[in-house]
């Protein structure tokens, strides 16, 4: 896995390089005190939530899931400069969850590209293309150490190759979870505090077999509003953000919801999605 040094701000050219061709890019956003602070804040949300032998995918931005001494994570600016420079100005969160299991957690995700919530007929294959301009961006924020994100390097700007096809069949979307390994598939393994930003278009799932260690992760998607939404845009249930809920909230989380109700707004076409999106979470993940 290629590291690049810990620097704020913006990215360097071969940053954005390693992006655009291999789909991911690793970078340290939180501290020792960051992640400590995190850790103690989602420990804290736990004890009121039951144990479960699933891996859990919490909605954190959503009222009555929701984990409030988190939620600023989606306002930092470190993470919003690498948004920034892979998508452009006017960053607007969309997914925020947080993954959570225990040691023993059996979490097995077949291969897939994110187009699970597209019909069938509607996905199309310029989407996997080089001249394809994904406005799209997923981060992994581990706070302890993860290694159950894989993925296959450069595969969101071409079509299957003929090892990934004979394990998809005859859909774009999901491999069988017990299908063949794909040998040019590569486990990222982070530290608590590095971010992994990917092309969630590119082949890739969440396994882990039967986790030694605990997992908490963050798990973030931002959209850029200087181009057209893709389909993947419009995970955030904006519909219950009342007046209420969003004035409860911290000044920063309260903006970034706001700018995201614009967007929504700007963009009824995405909405159609939502509904089929989360009832993919709902096959993959505990999501109470
Ligand atoms: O990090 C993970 O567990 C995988 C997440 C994933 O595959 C997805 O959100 O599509």
């Amino acid at each position: 896995m290629t590291q690049f040094p810990p620097s704020a701000g913006t990215l360097s050219d071969e940053e954005r390089r390693h992006f655009r061709e291999q789909g991911y890019l690793v970078r340290r956003i939180l501290d020792e005190a960051g992640v400590a602070r995190y850790v103690a804040a989602v420990e804290e949300a736990r004890r009121e939530r039951a144990d479960t032998q699933r891996m859990s995918n919490l909605q954190f931005l959503q009222p009555g899931k929701a984990i409030r001494s988190i939620q600023d994570v989606i306002c930092n600016e470190d993470i919003l400069a690498v948004c920034r420079g892979l998508l452009g100005e006017g960053i607007i969160v969309d997914g925020a969850s947080l993954f959570h299991a225990e040691a023993g957690v059996d979490y097995r995700q077949g291969w897939h590209r994110d187009v699970l919530q597209v019909p069938d007929d509607q996905v199309d294959p310029n989407w996997f293309s080089e001249h394809y301009h994904y406005n799209y961006v997923q981060m992994n924020l581990p706070l302890t150490v993860d290694g159950c994100l894989w993925i296959v390097p450069g595969s969101h700007r071409r079509p299957l190759n003929a090892a990934e096809r004979a394990v998809f069949g005859n859909t774009e979307k999901m491999a069988p979870v017990n299908a063949a390994e794909l040998d040019e598939g590569v486990q990222l393994v982070l530290q608590p505090g590095e971010a992994v930003f990917y092309n969630n278009y590119a082949v890739h799932r969440g396994y882990g077999g039967v986790l030694k260690d605990r997992r908490i992760t963050i798990h973030l998607g931002f959209h850029s509003t200087e181009h057209d939404p893709t389909c993947h845009f419009g995970v955030l249930d904006h519909t219950e953000y009342t007046l209420e809920y969003l004035s409860s909230l911290q000044p920063c989380v309260r903006e970034a919801l706001r700018a995201h109700l614009v967007e929504r707004a700007r963009h009824p076409e995405v909405n159609v999605f939502h509904a089929y999106h989360q009832q993919f979470l709902k096959g993959e993940f505990k999501t109470t």
